[in-house]
């Protein structure tokens, strides 16, 4: 029988169909994929964010909802949404995000704006420490936090992760719970935010987590804008107890033009570019998922609704 797979995602079209196609076709499924279908005729939604569609009520046939997003909190909530939720996890996406996070980690780390922006043309031979020294946190141990702890082990860093449930990956001092966050904070001389936005994670980073790190920390955030909350951020960095924090997603995105965060001297912003879900691999998994929906076995990456991720 001859799927129906909508592709609820009109901007991304152009960028999606063809890898789509090819994947789908490579895992032997029979798909017809359409921007437009009648709603009972459709066996899979992919969708994103960006997507019009927001009343899921009339997809009376609908196996599952596949989402482009690693993030799902701009639909998790959804009160029509009755269908499994798979969020997206693609390996060129945590290949980018292992970039972001490990270039920005390093920029810190040997000190590198000393010699990028040096206006006095000072001669300061001193040499940067080794990684080993620098011991660094990932708040989150999923899909990207995990690749990223990874990534920056293998460079020496000394890493504690941080999730809601215990893990164990070898080279990472895994600590859950209150008592773990509050050893991984005092840790963190750089401090990465891989936490999804749940009502649990929202404004994690407040006055009183800030205050727990140590003195000069640097904070990256590519997780969500909300696990920080902005004026404190701001309040510690102009006491100088944080030493910078390099943010990649808002509580409002676009960043508002005036917004603090934009000037201040030691606040770098990336406009949420950490990492992109990258077409031809992610075309894989959705191909993936629909095959497993359709031989009957659970699907990857589905999203538990009670905890919002
Ligand atoms: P995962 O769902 O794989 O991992 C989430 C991690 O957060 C898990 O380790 C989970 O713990 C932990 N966690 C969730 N809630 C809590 C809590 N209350 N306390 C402690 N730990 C918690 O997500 P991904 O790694 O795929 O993505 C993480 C986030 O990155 C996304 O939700 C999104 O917000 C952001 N992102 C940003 C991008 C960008 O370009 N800036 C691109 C893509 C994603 P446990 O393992 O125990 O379940
Ligand atoms: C995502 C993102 O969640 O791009 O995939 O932020």
């Amino acid at each position: 029988m001859t799927l129906t797979v909508l592709f609820a995602v009109p901007p991304l079209w152009d960028e999606f169909a063809a890898p789509l196609r090819a994947a789908l076709a490579e895992r032997g499924l029979d798909v017809t994929l359409v921007t437009e279908a009648a709603p009972e005729a459709v066996d899979y939604i992919v969708y994103a964010p960006a997507s019009p569609l927001q009343d899921f009520t009339p997809y009376t046939r609908c196996k599952a909802v596949l989402n482009l997003w690693a993030g799902v909190e701009r639909i998790v909530g959804n009160p029509t949404l009755t269908q499994p939720l798979c969020r997206m996890v693609d390996p060129g996406l945590t290949e980018g995000m292992v970039e972001w996070v490990v270039g920005h980690t390093l920029r810190h780390h040997l000190g590198m704006d000393r010699h990028i922006v040096n206006p006095g043309h000072v001669w300061d031979p001193t040499c940067p420490p080794l990684a080993r020294t620098r011991p660094v946190t990932v708040l989150g141990m999923g899909a990207l936090g995990t690749a990223c702890a990874r990534a920056l082990a293998a460079l020496n860093f000394p890493v504690t992760g941080w999730s809601r449930t215990a893990k164990a990956v070898p080279g990472i001092d895994c600590l859950q719970g209150e008592d773990g966050l509050a050893v991984a904070l005092s840790r963190a001389a750089i401090l990465i935010t891989l936490l999804p936005r749940t009502p649990d994670t929202e404004n994690l980073l407040d006055a009183a987590t800030l205050a727990r790190l140590p003195q000069g920390a640097v904070i990256l955030n590519p997780g969500r804008g909300a696990l920080i909350d902005d004026e404190a951020l701001l309040a510690s960095l102009d006491a100088g107890h944080i030493g910078h924090a390099t943010l990649d997603v808002f509580r409002i995105e676009p960043l508002p033009q005036g917004h603090p965060f934009w000037t201040h001297p030691r606040v770098t912003v990336t406009p949420h570019i950490a990492a992109d879900t990258r077409p031809g691999s992610a075309a894989r998994v959705i191909a993936e998922n629909i095959a497993r929906g359709e031989a009957g076995l659970p699907f990857l990456h589905l999203v538990d609704r009670r905890l919002g991720y």
